[in-house]
């Protein structure tokens, strides 16, 4: 195998080795554990209890924050509540999931596939109508001046190019769009100001464009995509072409610009090429200027959407080099600092956006908006933040979460002599993002940092050759970092946002009137049914329509009966108004299960193709008669 070693300049080799790089992932067991001395700062007293920060959570009382987790190639978001950090609900998004029916019920795939393109429905008509994978990487709220609003969180599924909104009142996902001409959508962040507002979303892979089928073997030839979707019609606004690869994103507190790391400047089509020069860069993207010329008509129009040139030279981005392979960046609530982590290169890169104008206006170079470049150990990968001024970068290599000054980092930066880092902490092992309580808004608490490591080797009973992922709790309300709790999680974890429970006020009884079923509601009116009070089997030609109640603990419906080939839809309205109450539906033998929660309406259309008596039953345990709440499917043989 060819060393990429050669192609490295020396002092990055020193720094960090690829071949360390390589090698630090299966050796790294004991490494992390005792750290790789920097200065005696390595890991705090496991003993320091001056600070008041406990994770515990007394059974009964709530917990003071959500975690909104992304489930990485789960496909799936996943709440937890902070400091207890228990899993209180999963919400199924970009996955297959069993006990809600997602991706089954009628109303989830119309979500699935409504926002689709033409192309990728034409792909999925044998694949069973949805992708059945997704990955999920950056959960993200929506936020009005600089904070959470509470109104939907948006994610990004890098493995089928989709972003997808989550309603924040009812935890349901409600719109999925594949973003076109961009491949591999991975960076995702909201505009904070003055609202979102668009919702940032980098395309990581360059593709020929239009990728209708000409190779080009030639990397040079591809382009990565940025794109601006909508956050409330969820279209996509804009796109802007890039040089290189885009793999971060974050926006600033001002409304004016966003940012995205680049770690392909090469356009390399393999690791040996993606490593090869020295600098990638960091992008910015101008918004006002871009909304512009999209608004003059200056764009192409490419699959429905405007896309606009911003590879070098364009006046709608400035490419600003950093050391080779940056991956995360992160605003600072302060509201002026951006922190590009190194990964390759053992420095964070800090930009101030106050000098982003005059580097629009040409008044000055990129790197004239450098202000601070502090080195703080081997594979930085994300920074977040408490608001006193101090960051936290995850060192995946070293194995440690670095605090540091960031007012200290300017000052060194322009000469001083002063050290920027305050402590390390190990951390076990491996982190990869890491997070602090609304620390990626204005109002950042300083409170807690959770580490979202990739490795747990030993910190849990042995579970096998797949070991879970181990999320760390970290109290940084004192002066120095403490861990006080490790929480498995289940692949992957890659990001999370932490929200104040004040900011979040979700219902427990849908409304009737919701738009998730409505569709569903119009179907029933059309049948002259009345959703609240149906018993009802309408039969139109081979399609048969089943409309049923539940009530704990019975369905309207003992029994249905259809014929074998029948097409078959099951509407279940769930009429019992008592919070918590819901009610599942299963037909056994058919491959079919649904929830359905208080005075929501669900459905399920397929073909009855197997003759005989299904039973049905309700899946989600709702009453002491629950194991009798169930009937007969009959399916009555064709030739009968
Ligand atoms: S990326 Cu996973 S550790 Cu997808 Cu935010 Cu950095
Ligand atoms: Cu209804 Cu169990």
């Amino acid at each position: 195998m060819m060393s990429t070693d050669d192609k490295l300049p020396l002092n990055r080799r020193q720094m960090l080795g690829t071949s360390a790089l390589a090698a630090s992932v299966p050796a790294l067991g004991g490494l992390g554990v005792g750290g790789i001395g920097l200065g005696g700062l390595i890991g705090a007293p496991a003993h320091a209890q001056e600070t008041a920060g406990s994770p515990e959570v007394a059974p009964g009382e709530l917990d003071e924050y959500y975690v909104f987790t992304s489930g990485g190639h789960s496909g799936e978001l996943r709440i937890h509540g902070m400091p207890s950090m228990r899993e209180l609900i999963r919400i199924p998004v970009f996955n297959r999931e069993s006990a809600t029916g997602w991706g089954q019920t009628n109303e989830s795939r119309r979500v699935l596939t409504e926002g689709l393109t033409p192309e990728t429905r034409e792909f999925l008509a044998t694949r069973g109508g949805v992708y059945l994978n997704g990955d999920l990487h950056h959960p993200h709220p929506s936020q009005t001046d600089g904070t959470y609003d509470g109104r939907y969180i948006f994610a990004n599924d890098k493995a089928n190019s989709r972003v997808c909104r989550v309603r924040l009142d009812v935890m349901r996902c409600d719109r999925i769009i594949e973003v076109p001409n961009a491949q591999a959508i991975h960076g995702l962040r909201v505009q904070k100001f003055p609202r979102t507002g668009y919702v940032f979303a980098n395309g990581e892979d360059a593709v020929p464009q239009p990728n209708d089928g000409k190779i080009l073997d030639d990397g040079s030839q591809y382009v990565a995509i940025f794109s601006a979707i909508d956050g409330d019609t969820m279209e996509v606004a804009w796109q802007i072409e890039v040089d290189g690869n885009l793999d971060n994103v974050d926006a600033d507190y001002q409304g004016k610009y966003c940012f995205s790391t680049c770690y392909n400047s090469e356009n390399g089509l393999t690791l040996a090429d993606m490593m090869a020069n020295d600098e990638d860069w960091i992008v910015i993207f101008n918004i006002a200027r871009i909304e512009a010329a999209v608004a003059a008509g200056e764009a192409e129009i490419r699959n429905g959407v405007p896309v606009l040139d911003g590879r070098h030279g364009s006046p709608f981005t400035r490419y600003v080099p950093v050391a080779n392979g940056p991956h995360g960046i992160n605003t600072a609530p302060d509201g002026n600092h951006v922190v590009v982590n190194g990964k390759l290169s053992p420095t964070v890169t800090v930009f101030d956006v106050r000098l982003f104008d005059d580097l629009f206006e040409d008044k000055i170079q990129p790197r004239d908006t450098v202000v601070a470049e502090p080195e703080l150990g081997l594979g930085p990968l994300h920074t977040a933040f408490d608001g006193r001024g101090n960051a936290y970068t995850t060192l995946f290599i070293d194995s440690q979460v670095c605090k540091w000054s960031i007012d200290d980092a300017r000052r060194a930066f322009a000469g001083e002599e002063v050290d920027p880092i305050r402590q390390k902490l190990d951390v076990h092992y491996q982190p990869g993002h890491n997070h602090s309580s609304m620390g990626q808004t204005k109002e950042a608490d300083g409170k807690w940092l959770l580490s979202l490591n990739k490795f747990s080797k030993d910190r849990f009973l042995n579970v096998g050759p797949l070991k879970p992922e181990c999320d760390q709790l970290i109290d940084i309300s004192g002066d120095e970092m403490r861990i006080v709790h490790d929480n498995p999680t289940f692949a992957e974890p890659h990001d999370a946002t932490i929200v104040h429970a004040s900011k979040i006020n979700p219902v427990s009884i849908w409304d009737r009137a919701d738009p998730f079923f409505a569709e569903t509601v119009r179907m029933a009116e059309a049948d002259g049914i009345d959703l609240m009070l149906a018993g009802d089997v309408i039969r139109d030609g081979d399609k048969v329509r089943v409309y049923m109640t539940s009530a704990a603990p019975a369905f309207s419906l003992d029994s249905f009966t259809v014929k074998q080939g029948d097409e078959v839809t099951v509407v279940v309205t769930n009429i019992d108004e008592v919070e918590d109450l819901t009610h599942g539906f299963a037909i056994v033998n058919y491959g079919v299960n649904f929830e359905v929660a208080p005075q929501a309406t669900a459905s399920v259309t397929f073909k009855a193709d197997k003759p005989g008596v299904y039973w049905y039953y309700c899946s989600w345990f709702c009453h002491a008669m629950h194991m009798e709440m169930k009937g007969r499917m009959l399916v009555e043989p064709a030739s009968a």
